[in-house]
């Protein structure tokens, strides 16, 4: 169902419930005119369910702003008659009615506000824009003020997607209430690979989904395509993702089936005209498993031929598919290394059959296998630097953020700067599967800021992860980033309704890995929950703080692996994983009677040599170590002193406790914003912060009294 259409159809319930409590016919039917003028009066309210995303467009009402941008946009025109010029042209009447109620239909004499490409539009042409617009690429726009021709608002691309692009720009320039009339803006993504990774399985359940169920109905697809997907390539194009991975990483072959490429060609189709590409989770044993082979060896001919021939016929099908995300010998699933080959023979070997139709393999480097060494963190380095070179050019190296996994907070993963010849691309997690799933407010702009913004030190300073990415440190052909997806069949999509907000910030990230979360959380803010000042200053500054908040209640210093088994919810710091050790809590926390912590220095795991100088030696230094990665790197003894002066065991209780009282001034911030914002959606939030102070109390109290089974030290007063 579209937005708009699920809108229409919403039932007030009580009016519903209402109009059964009438017993007696004939006052039913005296009351007929009336209930049925509430019930199409209703019909058209809008429910607050969170649905719209940030593409709500509510009325301005502003008056000097509302009369400034009527001045300025008096009509419309929308050349070309390609699918994504006819979204460009409904998307921006429908906007800009709801937004300024005014209805400006598609003039093709000419408006104030012109959109299109030098192909479509003659007056684009006569611009003279060609030059720049190569330069910005098909994604690349222009949107410009034309003095010169009675005040002109141009919004120019190469192609119709990035004026697509341009479009949804310039929207937001008037949800977020930013002067329009003298622009002059020119924008190109700088990461070529703008890809959400779904975890979606076959029956339909999400691998850490917190939001429902898989968007992608396998039972009714091809013949009937849900309208909502239309919707999520609507929300995705409005920041600029240009892909999806439609399944788990953990894959099924049976998506690489005929019968599943041809529902997945009917994804495609919806999202093609939105700029997204599909690509797919390959199972590296389809051979075998799909294609009743005997082996599914990289070196062996046949399986090569298989391949080409599978991945022949998905072009057929899908001509303009992207390409394959692999999951290879990690956690069980198969890869080269079950018959003695490389990750490099493995990921070649899809390469060659994607390379003449442009697609590409996304090899992912979340392996730790035990033999490499004994500590978790520092096997894929290990495993994947000394291949670096051997990639073919449609190969990239997808590398989580952190070294570990997803956790609240990591350092960069060594991996970054340390691939020269083979471009790295960053995977960061946009579902909470460690930050409290879709029951904790916890805004990740701010995590992915301190990630993009680290410098790596690998061609000396300003060696940021964010230019490692952006292929400016080792000119990598291609670059990429990607997320994890949130989203799902929930109503809100996301489960919790600042979900949303790292959706948001995942797209503008990766459009700009050098983006502020400040000015990322303010725009989301704006077009989300309203412009006025009294909502957009506590917003932003509850999402914030909220990162460190919840770092503080969940691993405060650098401590990580503390979660529940599989759940990964839940603190359980003292678990102990029969099945692996380092699927341990216990493993990662490290807590002895001398103190806590996993001891990566020189004189324990040596992990610190995997990082670039002067970084080695500033993490393996206990004076020189930012705190926040203490207990990632160092082993620390409950009386050591801290920077604060207090001891180390007063220190851990204090952030905990600080975790535990910021959580509750969120929900104090939050709880002053009644009748600030609409009932619904404040109530939905409200609902879930109660869910968060218990959780943090709980995070503190049971982490605590873990620990201090070790530190034998009293806890502060007041605590259990
Ligand atoms: C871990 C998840 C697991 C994923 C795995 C991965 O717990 O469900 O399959 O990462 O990234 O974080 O492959």
């Amino acid at each position: 169902m579209s937005i708009n259409s699920a809108e229409k159809t919403f039932q007030n319930p009580t009016l519903v419930r209402a109009r059964h409590a009438l017993p007696l016919r004939n006052i039913f039917t005296n009351l007929f005119p009336f209930i049925l003028f509430l019930l199409l009066t209703c019909a058209n309210t809008q429910a607050e369910d969170g649905s719209r995303l940030w593409l709500r467009f509510d009325p301005i009402e502003n008056s000097p702003l509302l009369q400034s941008y009527r001045q300025t946009v008096t009509g419309l025109t929308v050349e070309g008659t390609s699918e994504t010029e006819k979204i460009i042209q409904t998307e921006l009447a429908s906007a800009l009615k709801n937004l300024l109620g005014q209805n400006l239909s598609n003039s093709p004499e000419g408006g104030k506000l012109i959109v299109g490409t030098p192909e479509s539009s003659a007056l684009i042409a006569r611009l003279k824009l060609d030059k720049e617009l190569k330069r910005l690429g098909p994604e690349g726009y222009v949107i410009r003020t034309l003095k010169e021709k009675n005040k002109t608002t141009v919004i120019a691309s190469q192609s119709p997607i990035g004026a697509l692009y341009g479009t949804f720009y310039f929207l937001r320039l008037l949800q977020t209430h930013q002067p329009i009339e003298d622009l002059n803006i020119v924008e190109k993504p700088k990461v070529k690979l703008r890809v959400l990774d779904h975890w979606d399985n076959l029956d339909g359940t999400i691998e850490r989904g917190y939001a429902g169920k898989t968007l992608w109905n396998w039972k009714e697809l091809p013949g009937k395509v849900d309208q909502r997907l239309k919707d999520y390539a609507r929300a995705n194009a409005s920041i600029g993702i240009n892909g999806s991975v439609l399944n788990n990483v953990n894959s099924n072959p049976i998506f690489l089936t005929e019968e599943y490429l041809h529902k997945i060609a009917a994804i495609a189709s919806v999202f093609r005209p939105y700029g997204i590409k599909v690509y797919l989770a390959a199972n590296f044993a389809a051979p075998k498993k799909i294609g009743g082979m005997t082996t599914s060896d990289p070196l062996d001919p046949q399986v090569a031929e298989w391949w080409k021939t599978k991945v022949d016929e998905i072009y057929k099908i899908i001509p303009d598919f992207g390409g394959f995300l692999v999951k290879a010998n990690s956690e069980n699933q198969s890869g080269p290394q079950d018959y003695g080959r490389t990750h490099a023979d493995g990921a070649n070997l899809l390469a060659k059959a994607l390379q003449p139709h442009g697609g590409i393999v996304m090899w992912r480097s979340f392996v730790y296998n035990a033999d490499v060494d004994p500590d978790r963190i520092n096997r894929a380095y290990k495993e994947f630097k000394p291949l670096d070179g051997k990639f073919l050019k449609n190969v990239l190296i997808q590398s989580k953020n952190g070294a570990l996994d997803f956790q609240p907070r990591e350092p960069f993963s060594p991996l970054f700067g340390a691939l020269r010849k083979t471009p790295l691309m960053a995977e960061l997690q946009v579902t909470q599967e460690y930050l409290g799933h879709s029951n904790h407010l916890v805004y990740l702009g701010t995590m992915w800021e301190e990630f993009f913004k680290s410098d790596t030190y690998s061609k000396g300073p300003y060696s940021t992860v964010a230019r490692v990415v952006e292929g400016k440190v080792f000119k990598y052909q291609i670059t990429g980033v990607a997320g994890v997806a949130n989203t799902g069949t929930d109503r809100n999509w996301t489960g919790h309704l600042f979900g949303q907000a790292n959706w948001y910030a995942f797209g503008r990230f990766a459009w700009n890995p050098e983006s502020s979360a400040k000015e990322v959380s303010e725009e989301w803010t704006r077009m989300t929950w309203g412009n006025d000042p009294q909502l957009v200053n506590p917003i932003v500054g509850m999402m914030m703080g909220s990162r460190e908040t919840y770092v503080n209640y969940v691993t405060p210093l650098g401590l990580s692996g503390v979660f529940e088994k599989d759940l990964h919810y839940a603190p359980d710091p003292g678990m102990v994983d029969p099945r692996r050790e380092d699927w341990s809590a216990a493993y990662y926390v490290r807590a002895d009677e001398k103190g806590l912590g996993f001891n990566r220095t020189l004189t324990g795991s040596r992990n610190v040599n995997q990082y670039h100088p002067p970084l080695n030696h500033r993490f393996n230094g206990f004076s020189t170590c930012p705190e926040k990665f203490l207990l990632w790197f160092h082993h620390v003894a409950w009386g050591q002193k801290m920077k604060s002066g207090k001891p180390f065991w007063e220190e851990l209780c204090s952030r905990y406790d600080q975790g535990v009282s910021e959580a509750g001034e969120c929900q104090k911030n939050w709880d002053l914003l009644k009748g600030k914002v609409d009932g619904e959606r404040f109530g939905a939030v409200a609902d879930k912060l109660k869910i968060q102070v218990e959780d943090a109390k709980k995070w503190r109290d049971k982490c605590l009294l873990y620990f201090q089974t070790f530190s034998h030290q009293p806890l502060p007063a007041g605590k259990p």
